[in-house]
């Protein structure tokens, strides 16, 4: 089975109900896309949007917790993602990394959380500037990988993003060789470790943006993106999920 195509966006902390006009936009423009899309909006969205795309496209939580309910005030569990219409949870992106000190192992338990609630875990890992330029790129994306993929991930309930916290909102991507060396890492550590691991989808995020997704998507083990701010209008997410 060869990885499946995907282009998810990524809404982050943007987006009221008036906003979810886009995807209408989106689904008109795109009826019978060529590749799987997802929106992962806010969580005040996710059910609103689930109930509007009635499964044309798939919508996904931003994060969850690893519990399954309790005392965690402002938390979402996985379940309540699931009930809400979500079939997918971002997990371990690098604002989570940084802004909430989630570590690898907090990721992979999350992941764990996100499977057992019948939830795809898309699981981020990314170097920062400092490490690329001392040249620890491959080894810190080599301990993301083992750290935040729990046993249990399959090609089925697991994608993976590449996303390099210096290339995240800042218009600066990668060259195609840089892309490319890490993308051929994460293909040989997930084959290493996982019998199914040649068919995980491997997602590229970081200023994805219309004029630059055709380039990307050309680049060996790259099955798709994750968008950010290029996914929040149809006009900008449309062409990429075209160029896909
Ligand atoms: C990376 C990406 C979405 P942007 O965070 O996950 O955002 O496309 O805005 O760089």
């Amino acid at each position: 089975m060869a990885p499946r195509k995907l282009a998810a966006g990524n809404w982050k902390m943007n987006g009221t109900l008036a906003s979810l006009a886009e995807i209408d936009q989106l689904l008109a423009d795109h009826p019978r896309p060529g590749c799987d899309v997802l929106i992962c909006p806010p969580a005040t969205l996710v059910h609103a949007l689930a109930g509007r795309v009635e499964g044309k496209i798939a919508v996904g939580g931003q994060d969850c917790h690893a519990k399954t309910s309790g005392a965690h005030t402002g938390d979402i569990a996985a379940a309540q993602l699931r009930d809400a219409g979500a079939s997918h949870v971002i997990l371990g992106h690098s604002e989570r990394r940084t802004d909430h000190g989630e570590t690898d192992a907090d990721v992979a338990a999350k992941s764990v959380a996100a499977y057992e609630a019948g939830l795809v875990a898309v699981i981020c890992v990314g170097e920062t500037e400092a490490q690329r330029d001392a040249g620890e790129t491959l080894d810190v994306i080599s301990t993301q990988l083992a750290g935040s993929i729990p046993e249990g991930a399959t090609a089925a309930n697991t994608v993976i993003a590449y996303e390099p916290v210096w290339a995240i909102g800042t218009g600066r991507t990668p060259t195609s060789e840089q892309i490319a060396e890490v993308h051929a890492l994460i293909r040989d550590r997930l084959a290493a470790r996982f019998a199914d691991g040649a068919d995980f989808a491997l997602l590229y995020g970081g200023s994805v943006k219309p004029g630059n997704a055709a380039e990307i998507f050309a680049i060996p083990h790259v099955n798709g993106a994750l968008v950010g701010g290029a996914s929040l209008r149809a006009a900008d997410f449309g062409p990429i999920i075209s160029a896909l």
